[in-house]
């Protein structure tokens, strides 16, 4: 592999890829794309799981280290139920977790594969053994969805990202307000995908929950670039304002972390870096992402650093 001189912010964990199919307690074709929270100490991840027929489940995996030793559910914690909840056809997919101190509960965002298209649905759990669906919550198309954890001015807030129906208008990034986690408005764009030859061109995404810090909410986003060969999907940061998020105070402008290993740039789809979780260990981030829509992967950062990074970043 060739000297990659772009910043190195983001350390791969040596054991990468950490999780696979092989380690999986049961039949799969892919494990990838999974929250993560700490939970009594432990790291708790809840995992794409996409089975033979190309239908996705979410599945529970927890470790006291958060790299080895992983307990994983023996058949799928929480499966699509077209049944009852018919946007749910094709499977659900890419969750993202955010402790909700309020409600002494986790909220989980997660993509619901409707036959209109991908949607935003909602639910809520205290052990991830028992689920309370919400519901959709955002209309087709529209993923890449997670709550904050407080509120705004008694509202509640959820970063996602809409697709229009024309490609040529960009998807980006926007903010919706709550107050009650069922019903949604207020929506505006907040972050835009850039044009022509950025890295972060046309279509953009949430990655990992927003992240408090003193600075402003870190939030690490991925950005799609498109080539003769495929798309390369590559992460950056920004930084909205504490008090509201609506105001984006710092982006980067260069990538910080994009498919390099075999494991990353070769899979089911290549070229794919993908976080959907990460957890702040004393002053460590734990960054768990999907590479090539195959395995999981680890990288670990320094809070302070990513910080002090995003703060030398434009305004935009
Ligand atoms: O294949 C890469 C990713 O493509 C989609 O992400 P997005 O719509 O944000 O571009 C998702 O299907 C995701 O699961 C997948 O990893």
């Amino acid at each position: 592999m060739e000297k990659n001189t772009g910043y190195e912010l983001f350390q791969r964990h040596p054991d990468n890829p950490i999780l696979t199919v092989s380690s999986w307690p049961y039949r799969a074709n892919s494990v990838f794309n999974a929250a993560a929270a700490d939970v009594n100490g432990k790291i708790l991840l809840l995992t794409r799981v996409e089975d033979f027929r190309g239908i996705s489940h979410l599945t529970v995996a927890r470790s006291d280290d958060g790299i080895t030793n992983w307990q994983i559910d023996s058949v799928p914690t929480l499966k699509p139920e077209p049944e009852k909840y018919p946007e749910e056809l094709w499977g659900i997919e890419d969750p993202r977790i955010t402790w909700i101190e309020d409600m002494g509960k986790w909220a989980i965002c997660y993509t619901a594969y409707s036959k209109g298209g991908p949607l935003v649905s909602l639910a809520l759990t205290s052990n991830f053994k028992t689920f309370e669906r919400l519901g959709p919550v955002m209309p087709p198309e529209d993923k890449d969805a997670a709550l904050f954890p407080v509120k705004f001015n008694d509202l509640w807030a959820m970063l996602h990202r809409p697709v229009p129906r024309s490609s040529m208008l960009g998807a980006h990034i926007w903010i919706s307000f709550s107050p009650n986690l069922k019903h949604w408005g207020e929506h505006q764009e907040i972050i835009q995908a850039r044009q022509g030859g950025w890295w972060d061109a046309n279509k953009i995404g949430l990655c990992s929950p927003p992240l408090q810090t003193k600075a402003g909410w870190l939030i690490l986003y991925h950005g799609v670039r498109t080539t003769a060969s495929g798309s390369i999907y590559r992460l950056g940061l920004a930084l909205l304002d504490l008090e509201n998020p609506v105001n984006v105070i710092r982006r980067t402008d260069e990538w910080i972390f994009g498919p390099k290993e075999h494991y990353e740039r070769e899979g089911d789809v290549d070229d794919v870096v993908f976080p959907c979780g990460w957890v702040v260990k004393d002053s460590k981030v734990l960054i768990y992402y999907g590479a090539a829509d195959s395995r999981l992967c680890l990288a670990t950062a320094n809070l302070d650093e990513l910080v002090e990074f995003a703060l030398k970043c434009p305004t935009p």
